[in-house]
């Protein structure tokens, strides 16, 4: 069975953007797949954090990882700092990346303007990401377009790391999503949905419906009156008909016939039924989670498993590397 790694930060309240994108995802793989999924705490704290939110984020984000459909039986789910190797696997890949290859990221350009203290930690983000994929010697790592770019810095790792050392990690490959790989944020189609940006901009997962509704009806669309599927001309709508059709599980084309002739106001109170009929179900399985307190208990169980699935591959960097163990 193939092996799949992934994670998901604890930084804001969990968005459509990061189901459509990545936690649909792990839903499909885990029928066939050896799932590792991390709520990545450590990757949080790259960017300044309130630490008793930061507490309630990762479990919230761990439930909403197993209310998204995910089967504690199947998969391993876990905090990320509950296992030290993460943390210690990326010290010692810090020994094989270049600081020229971190400043070139672009969520590390992003994330670092116009802030006047730029923390180690947001330069250093990919080596951490890194290393969570490596230690599990993962096959296959679904995630958004948005971290396209540090999963190739990490197969870079890898393959550094393999040709100095001799064959240690293998090498991951990009699981992205044909459709939804990059939600638009609702306020500026330009920019990425992101759970760290400020209310109006995204869907969170555990939004009313009537908030749901509120949210996408002040949607910025864009001139004449079509509902239609051009990206160039009509970002917002595109964005708007995509998350449609994702939600309605229908092709885009679909989408669009769906809408022909019908104005905007429709448009928008339609997808934001479609958006609480795939809402509904997370969110009662969540409350299901959380009420009977299972959560902390999966992430117990899952840290176990994830330390004992990791210690060879570390074991064999440290020596590899000439460390005395
Ligand atoms: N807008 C998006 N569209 C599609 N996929 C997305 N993802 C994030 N935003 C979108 C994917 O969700 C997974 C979890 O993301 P993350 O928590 O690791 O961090 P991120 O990529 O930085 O996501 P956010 O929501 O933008 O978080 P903040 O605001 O904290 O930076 C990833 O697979 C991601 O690609």
């Amino acid at each position: 069975m193939k092996r799949v790694f992934s994670g998901v930060q604890p930084s804001g309240n969990l968005t459509i953007g990061n189901y459509l994108g990545a936690l649909r995802q792990f839903t499909e793989l885990q029928q066939d797949h050896e799932c590792f999924f991390c709520v990545v705490d450590l990757h949080a704290l790259t960017l300044p954090q309130e630490p008793d939110t930061l507490r309630a984020k990762t479990l919230e984000v761990a439930g909403l990882i197993l209310a998204a459909g995910l089967d504690p039986k199947r998969i391993v789910l876990f905090v990320q700092s509950h296992v030290p190797a993460h943390a210690e696997l990326c010290w010692l890949l810090n020994g094989v990346t270049y600081t020229g290859e971190l400043s070139r990221m672009t969520q590390y350009k992003d994330k670092a303007k116009g802030r006047k203290v730029i923390t180690a930690g947001l330069l250093n983000y990919p080596i951490l990401m890194a290393a969570d994929i490596l230690l599990y010697r993962s096959d296959l790592v679904p995630v958004g377009a948005d971290q396209k770019q540090h999963l190739e810095l990490a197969r870079d790792i890898a393959i550094r790391f393999n040709n100095r050392f001799g064959n240690t990690f293998v090498v991951p490959e990009p699981f992205i999503p044909k459709v939804g790989a990059k939600i638009a944020a609702l306020d500026d189609p330009s920019k990425k949905m992101s759970k760290s940006d400020v209310a109006e901009s995204y869907i969170a997962l555990l939004d009313p419906p009537d908030v749901v509704a509120a949210k996408l009806g002040r949607a910025v669309t864009d001139s004449g009156r079509e509902v239609r599927y051009d990206a160039k001309e009509k970002p917002g709508v595109s964005n708007l008909l995509t998350i449609y059709a994702l939600c309605r599980g229908m092709s885009v084309k679909k989408a669009e016939a769906d809408f022909a002739g019908l104005g905007y106001a429709v448009f928008k109170k339609t997808v934001a039924e479609a958006v609480n009929e795939t809402l509904r179900p997370i969110q009662t399985r969540y409350r299901e989670f959380t009420s009977s307190g299972a959560v902390r208990q999966v992430l117990v169980e899952g840290a176990g498993r994830a330390a004992e699935a990791s210690s060879l591959v570390l074991r064999q960097v440290k020596e590899k590397m000439g460390l005395l163990v």
